[in-house]
């Protein structure tokens, strides 16, 4: 009984600590999971973004009843708001529904904390139930307010947007400005105008949260996913994969009408329903051209520079191919017009339509880069390719696959995680997860066959084998030995995601190796082979997860989601692999622990 008391002590000491600010001594990335500090604007003004901690709990193969769950039929809606009022004792009036879908095995509501009748920005919830109703996962980070600022705005609105303009150094963007509640780190809520700003030369693209009565900035949102790549010493070896003319690669049951069509006229250019890919300014903006009806064959010539005409046409079409490709193969796992994708025409299949993701390629703004934005479902995703300069001639961002993939796959990470609103994954430890997620679809997408090699992201832009990342994601320790509690000295989100996305190259290749081998994953979901299993889970994981995750709720989300599409056949060969880089059952704060539930 005494060490029963003292472990229930220590446990609430840690909690304490955890979400208190000057804490010492304590590891020095306590505050990956609930803070990011973001530079902006031209006097680089630091702003700290606090995000409370979410809870998250997971049911199992069984689930739980939620209250209505006696009642005749089941609505979604209904049975989360109910559920949540009744786990977090809360009334109605402090539960609205943010959005919510039903997938093929799990249904998914997104809830905001409300208060006078006002959304909370940064208090949320989540709920999924399986096929049967029962409720399967819960996330929260609801809180109790210390106070409440009154609802009535003593700031106007103009003068809110004209001190987000100022500090934020970008243009408001007239995407319609709402007003929410943001809880800060001492507790308190206050009330902001909510605007959007951008700065097309600089690249900034955020959600500004504007004090409704001090007209201060307090938060952002950044919608961009920046990738500041190590650029490491240059080797001699060339990487030059050769180029394919495919013929009819889009997924009928994806993209139905095909690539070119986007609801009202068919195209002859690298534009469609999923992709808007081209060269230049939004001033002035060239697609790639067919040749002849709807053939786009450019042969790129490596000895020119990539501005010359025909490397431009070869790197649009590249980048259209790879980036319809990645939302044909995730459409068949369930990043579907409800699940918050991209694309203009939804054929009245849910979600907010006139989004398809517009692509920049050899953008002027930067070198050596690439980014991704992700606002809201209804935004159009907005990727930049650059140019690297390492080598003579230059190289073009968007004829390296993986690197287009993982630009990509920050829209789909981003858009499922937290139910459309591009605002999930925005603290330290959640954007690094990003960045893993990113790196991991790409080494899952190059995987040849059933033999899950070592990969190494980046290796054509920079010309150098060893690729952008500091090890190659490897099922050797002596080769990758990154392990969670490298997060304790780790604080870039590159660097986090390294360890993210290594993990979940160990649980590629343990499920290619106990279920063998799909040649079809891209295009058929329904196998039962490593790779398709793996494709589920990381796609089936994302709208389970809370906002914000951490490794540890994330991890817990992968075992949910094989509980729910698979009865839980594959719980200890996650645990087993999670724990055996650390994030075991007792992993917290860092610190690694290689321990499975019993029974594994
Ligand atoms: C668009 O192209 C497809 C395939 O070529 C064709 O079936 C369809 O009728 C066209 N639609 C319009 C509106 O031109
Ligand atoms: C499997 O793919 C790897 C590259 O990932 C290649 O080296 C190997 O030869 C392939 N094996 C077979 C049997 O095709
Ligand atoms: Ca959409
Ligand atoms: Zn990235």
């Amino acid at each position: 009984m005494a060490s029963f008391t003292k472990l229930l002590t220590s446990v609430l000491v840690a909690l304490l600590y955890a979400s208190t600010s000057a804490a010492v001594p304590y590891p020095f990335s306590a505050k990956h999971a609930t803070h990011r500090v973001r530079t902006v604007g031209r006097d680089s003004t630091k702003i700290v973004v606090y995000h409370p901690e979410s809870t998250y709990e997971t049911f199992g193969v069984e689930g739980l009843d939620h209250p209505l769950a006696k009642r005749d039929g089941f609505d979604l809606d209904d049975a989360a708001l109910s559920f949540v009022q009744s786990r977090l004792n809360v009334g109605e009036d402090a539960v609205a529904i943010r959005s919510s879908y039903a997938g093929d095995v799990t249904k998914h509501a997104f809830i905001k904390q409300q208060a006078n009748g006002i959304p909370f920005a940064n208090a949320v919830a989540n709920v999924a139930f399986n096929n049967d109703g029962k409720v399967v996962s819960f996330g929260s980070s609801f809180v109790k307010p210390s106070s409440v600022a009154s609802q009535i705005p003593t700031v106007s609105l103009a003068d809110a947007i004209a001190t987000a303009e100022e500090t934020l150094d970008g243009k408001y963007n007239e995407w319609p400005a709402a007003l929410e509640y943001l809880v800060l780190e001492d507790g308190s809520a206050a009330l902001a105008h909510v605007v959007q700003i951008q700065n097309e030369a600089t690249g900034t693209w955020v959600q500004a949260f504007v004090d409704a009565h001090a007209n201060k900035v307090l938060s952002i949102t950044d919608f961009v996913t920046k990738a500041t790549y190590r650029v490491l010493p240059i080797s001699e070896e060339t990487i030059l994969d050769g180029f394919q003319l495919l013929t009819d690669p889009q997924d009928p049951i994806a993209s139905p009408d095909g690539w070119h069509y986007d609801g009202t006229t068919n195209s002859t250019t690298t534009s469609g329903n999923n992709v808007v890919a081209y060269k230049g300014a939004t001033t002035a903006t060239t697609k790639a051209s067919s040749l002849s009806p709807l053939t786009f064959s450019y042969i790129q010539d490596p000895s020119q520079a990539p501005s010359v005409a025909v490397n431009v046409a070869a790197a649009v079409t590249n980048a259209f191919y790879v980036v319809n490709t990645i939302h044909d193969i995730s459409y068949r796992y369930g990043f579907t017009e409800a699940g918050f994708n991209f694309q203009n025409n939804n054929f009245g299949k849910g979600g907010a339509g006139a989004d398809p993701v517009t692509v920049s390629v050899q953008d002027s703004a930067g070198t050596d880069n690439a980014d991704f934005s992700t606002p809201p479902d209804g935004q159009s995703g907005h990727m930049r390719m650059y140019i690297f300069d390492a080598t003579k001639p230059n190289r073009d961002g968007a004829l390296e696959n993986d690197i287009v993939s993982h630009e990509n796959t920050h829209g789909i990470t981003n858009r499922m995680t937290g139910g459309g609103t591009g605002s999930c994954l925005q603290t330290t430890e959640a954007g690094g997860m990003g960045e893993g997620w990113s790196d991991t679809m790409a080494d899952w997408n190059e995987q040849k066959n059933g033999t899950i090699v070592d990969y190494v992201l980046g290796q054509y832009v920079e010309n150098d084998p060893a690729g952008i990342r500091s090890h190659p994601y490897s099922t050797s320790a002596t080769t990758n030995p990154l392990r969670y509690s490298s997060l304790k000295t780790l604080s870039e989100v590159h660097d986090i995601g390294e360890v993210w996305a290594n993990m979940l190259h160990n649980v590629h290749a343990a499920l290619v190796a106990q279920y063998g081998w799909s040649t079809t994953a891209r295009t058929d979901p329904t196998g039962t082979e490593g790779n398709v299993v793996f494709m589920h889970l990381f796609i089936d994981s994302l709208p389970l997860q809370p906002c914000n995750p951490t490794f540890l709720t994330a991890r817990d989300a992968w075992i949910q989601a094989d509980a729910n599409r698979y009865a839980g056949a594959n719980k200890c060969l996650l645990w087993k692999t999670f724990a055996s880089r650390g994030l075991g059952v007792k992993a917290a704060n860092h610190k690694d622990d290689t321990s499975v539930p019993a029974g594994c």
